[in-house]
């Protein structure tokens, strides 16, 4: 954020953004990598294990903020947001250890564990989240079995963990704090039975809004970065897809999104939470968004499907075969649809490796013949996404007690112009394309309406993103809405 709004053009006409592009971001941020092998940090590992590089992360970020200081010295604050469900451990102001990545597998074996405790169906009624073996709950059931837990004064989940380090101040954002799985969906306050069954009672720092200062950038990383004056952190809505979702320029109360990166986030934003059987069965969340809102939303695999493939393409490659999406995309495009779709949301494609097998494989059970080319084999994963998109927006509505009029795809997927225009024809509504960067601009918007005063509601938010950023409409093609 600037602090003198000479990044926003305030002009006689509509207030504007000068909206980054995906470009500038990484050149400044880079590409943070994902799961690393446990192993490489702690020998004694099982050779499963994965984890993040928290340290290689913030390295990013400190080089990423001088370049920004060096570039915009007038910036007024920063605002952190990330991926849900992670969390750093602390004991007496240091790290214990690395952060878990939400595709170890141990997650999967603590389900059972702690399901004999807390059965599945009494979860969901007490923190209305969708089950998803990561959530933050099944994690700490697996760390409960490590000696680490149990020397823990702290958790910070990781835009938490960022802001203590940029500032020193400890604290727990609403909107990630709700993916946890321990938030009461009911009083907003954290859960004190399941937090004292899984050890962490003594260790959740105090929640905090989306809006709120966190405190002034550490003085020593100021001078580090250059930047002039005090610097604020402001908690932001700090789960990316709660920032994404509240600069969706949804065009109606009536709208439904899609927040498509490695996930897609496939939801409506309602008043109040959805805790009935068929939102549980359906395997809808209720995540907590900006101003309270509530995004019921459903967790369904994203591009995650298209670039671990190419990966796994990659890896097994020689140097000189390597591809790319972009090269392969065209030749999807102009394939025949299949006659066989896969459910993206399967727990079978959750685990990095042999992406592209895994789904020949459902190909073959579901009756389907083998995918021949690796540009079928995209083909089958864009149809799947839209169809997968399409039904769980009418779902998600459906439990909101409306039909969507439009489909907003915001995020990195939203670039995809065939996985937009099959969204819009297998749903058959509209389907309104950006932004790209919505996760970003939901950040700096909460910062923006922090330093500016009371009357920016999210409606005006998402007018400034309308004004700002060039939209992509797709109309349906061929038959009417799915049923
Ligand atoms: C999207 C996201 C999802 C969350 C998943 C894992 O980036 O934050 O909302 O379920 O990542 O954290």
């Amino acid at each position: 954020m600037d602090s003198k709004n000479s990044h926003s053009t305030q002009q006689a006409g509509p207030l504007v953004f000068d909206v980054p592009q995906p470009d500038d971001l990484d050149e400044i941020f880079g590409i943070a990598s994902g799961a690393h092998p446990l192993s490489d940090f702690e020998e004694d590992a099982a050779p499963e294990a994965l984890a993040w590089d928290l340290d290689e992360l913030w390295a990013k970020i400190r080089h990423g903020l001088g370049l920004a200081f060096a570039r915009r010295p007038d910036i007024a604050s920063i605002g952190v947001d990330s991926w849900a469900v992670d969390y750093a451990l602390l004991r007496e102001g240091h790290r214990l250890g690395q952060v878990r990545h939400y595709r170890d597998p141990r997650n999967e074996r603590a389900v059972e564990h702690l399901e004999l405790t807390f059965a599945r169906s009494e979860l969901f009624s007490r923190n209305g989240l969708q089950f998803l073996p990561f959530n933050t709950i099944y994690q700490l059931e697996a760390e409960r079995a490590d000696g680490r837990l149990a020397r823990a004064d702290t958790l910070l989940l990781v835009p938490d963990y960022i802001n203590w380090l940029l500032t020193g101040v400890l604290g727990a954002e609403r909107t990630n704090a709700s993916t946890t799985g321990l938030l009461d969906a009911r009083t907003g306050a954290w859960d004190p039975e399941l937090a004292n069954h899984l050890g962490v009672a003594g260790t959740l720092p105090q929640l905090v809004e989306p809006g709120s200062t966190v405190g002034t950038l550490r003085p020593e990383l100021a001078a580090e970065f250059g930047a002039p004056g005090s610097v604020d952190v402001i908690a932001v809505a700090s789960h990316d897809t709660a920032s994404a979702v509240a600069a969706a320029p949804l065009t109606t109360g009536h709208s439904a999104y899609v927040s498509c990166g490695t996930w897609g986030l496939v939801g409506v934003e309602l008043p109040a939470p959805v805790l009935t059987e068929d939102a549980r069965l359906g395997g809808f969340t209720n995540e907590i968004g900006l101003d309270s809102t509530v995004r019921l939303l459903k967790n369904v695999t994203g591009t995650w499907l298209l670039s671990e493939s190419i990966r796994y393409w990659n890896q097994n490659a020689a140097p000189d075969g390597q591809i790319t999406l972009e090269s392969l995309l065209p030749a999807a495009a102009a394939l025949e649809s299949p006659g066989i779709l896969i459910d993206p949301a399967a727990e079978r494609f959750l685990a990095p490796g042999d992406v592209p097998g895994r789904i020949c494989a459902a190909v073959l059970e579901a009756g389907g013949t083998e995918p021949e080319s690796r540009e079928q084999v995209l083909r089958i994963i864009l149809e799947s996404l839209a169809a997968s998109f399409a039904a769980q927006a009418f779902s998600a509505a459906g439990l909101g007690g409306f039909t969507p009029d439009a489909i907003h795809l915001v995020g990195g997927g939203s670039q995809s112009e065939l996985l937009c225009q099959l969204t819009a024809d297998k749903s058959g509504v509209e389907v309104v394309a950006g932004p790209v960067e919505c996760t970003a601009l939901g950040n700096v918007l909460v910062q923006l309406r922090a330093h500016g005063g009371e009357d920016w509601d999210m409606g005006r938010m998402r007018q400034l993103v309308r004004n700002s950023v060039q939209l992509q409409y797709f109309a349906p093609r061929g038959a009417g809405p799915i049923a």
